[in-house]
């Protein structure tokens, strides 16, 4: 999977060299491309930015360095996966859809994505128009409904929850199947050894006796009790919206 990033702030992506990813990297599970947007500059001051038409407060970022950063990005791309590849182009955006792990899922089995992220206010609208009349595949991607300063924090989550889904980058695949929002629901509890164990106050906490007891088939049903209370008790919405699709959560009706 070949990953672009365009930003003004190269240096906030410096975590993808690190644990999981940094691995997937170096094994070339994942080439990861990150380029500074003002080097798509022509002007003196690198400018990328400029105030509004119609007024208003803050800044725009203009339209020209973007439209030659992904012409480059593309034929950088292309000269390396063949001319007929056709990224995804994502911009991490607080008015973007909400990215979920089914989002994740989907963007996993692509071949190209190239972030783009923008800064101050916004992007100039005909950067949008520009990239979807050249055919080319656009998305805007929320991670939640609060607002951050640019769109590379976003990056870094949302490259962090793909890439783990890629088959061969998470060593145990298994781990994938039953953790938070794989089945639309959240994990059960989970308890290690000391199965018997005094607290620093002194209170002794036991393991439920059923982890103990060897019986798969009882441990696989107060495994899927404890997610249903859980996500009924912490995130209702997801349980509505499974009952609406029909899957997972819609054991809880009879
Ligand atoms: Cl993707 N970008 C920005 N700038 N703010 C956000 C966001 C993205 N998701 C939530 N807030």
């Amino acid at each position: 999977m070949r990953i672009d990033v365009l930003t003004l702030f190269p240096e906030y992506l410096a975590p993808l060299e690190l644990s999981l990813i940094g691995k997937a990297r170096r094994e070339g599970i994942v080439d990861l491309h990150v380029h500074q947007l003002r080097d798509f500059t022509h002007d003196r001051h690198r400018t990328v930015d400029d105030t509004p038409l119609g007024g208003g407060a803050g800044m725009v970022m203009k339209p020209e360095p973007w439209a030659e950063a992904f012409a480059a990005v593309q034929a950088a791309g292309r000269a390396e996966l063949g001319e007929q590849a056709r990224p995804l182009v994502v911009f991490p955006n607080p008015a973007g859809a909400p990215f979920a792990q089914a989002t994740a899922q989907e963007w996993s089995g692509r071949d190209w994505i190239v972030f783009a992220c923008g800064r101050y206010e916004g992007i100039d609208e005909r950067v949008y128009e520009h990239l979807a009349d050249g055919g080319v595949e656009v998305a805007l991607a929320s991670l939640g409904d609060y607002v951050l300063n640019g769109g590379e924090v976003a990056v870094l989550a949302i490259t962090e929850a793909i890439v783990r889904l890629v088959p061969g980058v998470v060593g145990n695949a298994e781990s994938l199947v039953e953790e938070s929002h794989s089945e639309g629901l959240l994990e059960y509890p989970l308890y290690t050894r000391p199965a018997s164990w005094t607290d620093p106050d002194g209170t002794l906490r036991e393991a439920p006796e059923i982890l103990l007891s060897g019986d798969h088939g009882r441990i696989a049903a107060w495994r899927r009790e404890q997610s249903l209370a859980r996500t009924a008790q912490r995130r209702p919405d997801l349980l509505e919206a499974s009952e609406r699709r029909g899957d997972a959560g819609a054991v809880t009706k009879p």
